[in-house]
């Protein structure tokens, strides 16, 4: 009931082209009142969100949501999944069914401001792909013209996929399903000629989704990559304090991985002599109280759920099936895009 209260009054706001009102620390307020996290996240894509055997989420996203828990409760475990579809996100963002998406939902301006959010990062920047049977003998997107194509509703890849079959005066026909694992039964089953989505996710679906006696080499995907996708949790507008946490716990997982800390040594390097590690750690106070949580908030994300190179390696890196190599995602110190703003 509050919740349809909720999102009345943000379309309205957001009809009227008018931002909603900023209170400092209301949704944090109501996410300690309830004692956990509502994280929104996919509803099964290996290495990303995926429940698990045991029922247990796992993934890159994830482990944001994880972080975040581990900054405000000290405690990893205090987040409830709400699995969500590309086409329910955000109203769900918008009514408060969740207080965060960690979904690989691409960071965009409209997204950003008329939608009444707050985008906070980017945990894993990625571009559209396509991905084909490989008895259709193609090597290029430049020929699928004609081609059916398997796509999500209300996403960018639907966009995307328009604009680039227009710019390169070709046609297509659009088979819309809204469920991922329906997508990718219809693919498989030959319904359509090809998958776009965006490459982190069609790497996901080849190496755990082909159904037997199809196999990973039945499938490739094309070297095109015609889209920007900087995926990245995202808030709702109004609680900027809330909106910090999420924005430090990621950058908390990058710049710890910048500076050697590990869930494995922790400990030892609460004992540095380094200014920064210190900093980071809560050895030197300071960091915690700005962001209104307690001084161990690093030392708990770290030891609780990694830096980000390790979350990557473990999740979608070469320690997973997915064997994604870390390309754009590498730290900005190694030739990569990761990049945090210092923690002091
Ligand atoms: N990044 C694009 C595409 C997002 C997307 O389609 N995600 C799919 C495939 S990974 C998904 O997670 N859908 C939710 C689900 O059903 O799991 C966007 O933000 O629009």
């Amino acid at each position: 009931m509050l919740n349809k209260f909720l999102a009345a009054g943000i379309a309205a706001a957001t009809l009227a082209g008018v931002a909603t009102t900023a209170y400092a620390g209301k949704e944090l307020d109501a996410i300690k009142a309830r004692g956990n996290l509502l994280c929104g996240v996919g509803t099964g894509t290996a290495g990303f969100n995926l429940a698990n055997s045991q029922g247990k989420w796992v993934g890159l996203n994830v482990d944001v949501c994880r972080a975040v828990a581990a900054a405000i409760f000290g405690d990893a475990e205090k987040v409830k999944y709400v699995p969500l579809t590309a086409q329910q996100r955000f109203t769900a963002l918008q009514s408060g069914e969740v207080d965060l998406l960690s979904n690989n939902t691409t960071f965009t301006l409209t997204r950003d401001t008329a939608l009444g959010f707050d985008f906070t990062g980017v945990t894993y920047y990625d571009g559209q792909g396509f991905m084909v049977p490989k008895k259709l003998g193609l090597k290029s997107a430049k020929q699928l013209n004609g081609a059916t194509v398997c796509v999500a509703p209300g996403t960018t890849t639907e966009l995307n996929l328009a604009d680039y079959f227009r710019a390169n005066k070709m046609s297509f026909k659009p088979v819309v399903i809204e469920k991922v694992d329906e997508i990718r039964a219809a693919f498989f089953a030959g319904r359509c000629d090809v998958y776009t989505t965006d490459a982190s996710a069609l790497a996901a679906t080849r190496a755990a989704n082909v159904p037997a006696p199809l196999t990973i080499e039945d499938f490739v995907i094309l070297p095109e990559i015609i889209s920007k996708e900087p995926l990245g949790p995202v808030v709702r507008h109004g609680d900027n304090q809330f909106a910090d946490i999420v924005r430090w716990s990621l950058f908390a997982m990058i710049e710890a991985e910048e500076y050697g800390i590990t869930s494995k040594n922790v400990d030892e390097m609460m004992k540095s002599d380094n200014p920064t590690i210190k900093r980071i750690l809560g050895v030197t106070p300071g960091m915690g109280k700005a962001l209104g949580l307690d001084e161990k908030w690093v030392y708990n994300i770290l030891k609780q759920v990694g830096n980000y190179g390790e979350s990557y390696d473990r999740n979608v890196g070469m320690g997973s099936p997915l064997k994604i190599a870390r390309g754009q995602n590498e730290l900005w110190t190694k030739g990569g895009l990761q990049y945090a703003p210092p923690i002091r």
